[in-house]
């Protein structure tokens, strides 16, 4: 068993918020699945349709998403909480302060876990806060000030680059010690821009779009190792980004990781990734 807060999941291996995580069929099959957790799309406070045009494009090496926060409403992933056979995580990414805290609050006591997303890269006008120190600090005073948290509590962050980055990100995180229970490192690499042959590989948010896949592999594992070294021991680590093999899960075990998420290859092949990937790591 790996604990994390008040979750107990029954391997290190589940899903990245993002792929096939949305509607009610697709968490249904996530319960079927090897996943040790089920974890949401992330939402907002109202329903979104999310960036209009082809808005999802990969290979063997990338996948470049500006999905645009495509989500059923916060209420809905409340309203579907219980009767599953594994931890539930609703991923929360709020248009501000004021609707984290509002869906944060509903969620509470319904849900198992929460993952505060503070780094998606794909809302036009929509600052990426987890890269604004000021702004993550006061998010985090004032989530935490309304209330104390039941459900287990994680940030999912965006990739950082610079050591300075690390050590000032991880002295805010450190702050909040007894209310955080987990950071998810790596969101995707925003703002990247692919060709499909002559044209841009999709067509929402102008091309730009968050870049995952087996080549963000050393960005994630990068993130992990750093922050396993400067956050305090009590706040579990879960690296996420470029999965493709058990090699892989087990690189970002050893380097500190509690458990993984699994996005673009989950993506790619479906529910079996799970499956292939625990027999990967068992032999
Ligand atoms: O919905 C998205 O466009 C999206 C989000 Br919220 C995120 O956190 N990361 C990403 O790559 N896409």
């Amino acid at each position: 068993m790996i604990t994390i807060g008040n979750l107990q999941l029954a391997g290190p291996i589940f899903n990245a918020s993002g792929p096939r995580c949305t509607t009610l069929e697709e968490l249904q099959d996530l319960n079927r699945s090897m996943s040790s957790a089920i974890l949401t799309k992330s939402c907002t406070l109202e329903p979104r349709i999310g960036n209009l045009g082809k808005r999802y494009w990969q290979n063997d090496l990338w996948s470049i998403n500006s999905t645009g926060l495509a989500n059923l409403g916060w209420e809905f992933y409340r309203d579907n909480s219980q009767g599953w056979d594994k931890p539930y995580i609703v991923s929360v990414a709020g248009l501000n302060l004021e609707d984290n805290i509002k869906i944060i609050n509903g969620l509470q006591g319904h849900v198992g876990g929460i993952e505060l997303n503070l780094s998606c890269p794909n809302i036009r006008g929509k600052r990426q806060v987890a890269y604004s120190y000021d702004m993550m600090e006061f998010y985090l005073r004032k989530i935490f000030d309304e209330d104390s948290i039941d459900s287990t509590f994680g940030l999912k962050l965006s990739p950082y680059f610079d050591h300075c980055q690390f050590v000032e990100i991880s002295e805010i995180i450190n702050e909040f010690k007894t209310e955080i229970d987990f950071v998810t490192c790596v969101n995707s690499l925003g703002n990247g821009y692919l060709m499909d042959g002559d044209q841009p590989a999709i067509e929402a948010n102008g091309g730009f779009g968050g870049i995952g896949g087996k080549a963000i592999l050393p960005i994630g594992l990068g993130n992990v190792s750093k922050f396993r070294v400067l956050l305090h021991n009590s706040i579990a680590i879960i690296g996420c980004g470029g999965i493709t093999t058990g090699q892989d899960v087990k690189d970002y075990l050893s380097l500190g990781a509690t458990a993984v998420q699994v996005g673009t290859a989950f993506m790619e092949r479906g529910t079996s990734v799970f499956e292939q990937l625990y027999r990967e790591i068992l032999y």
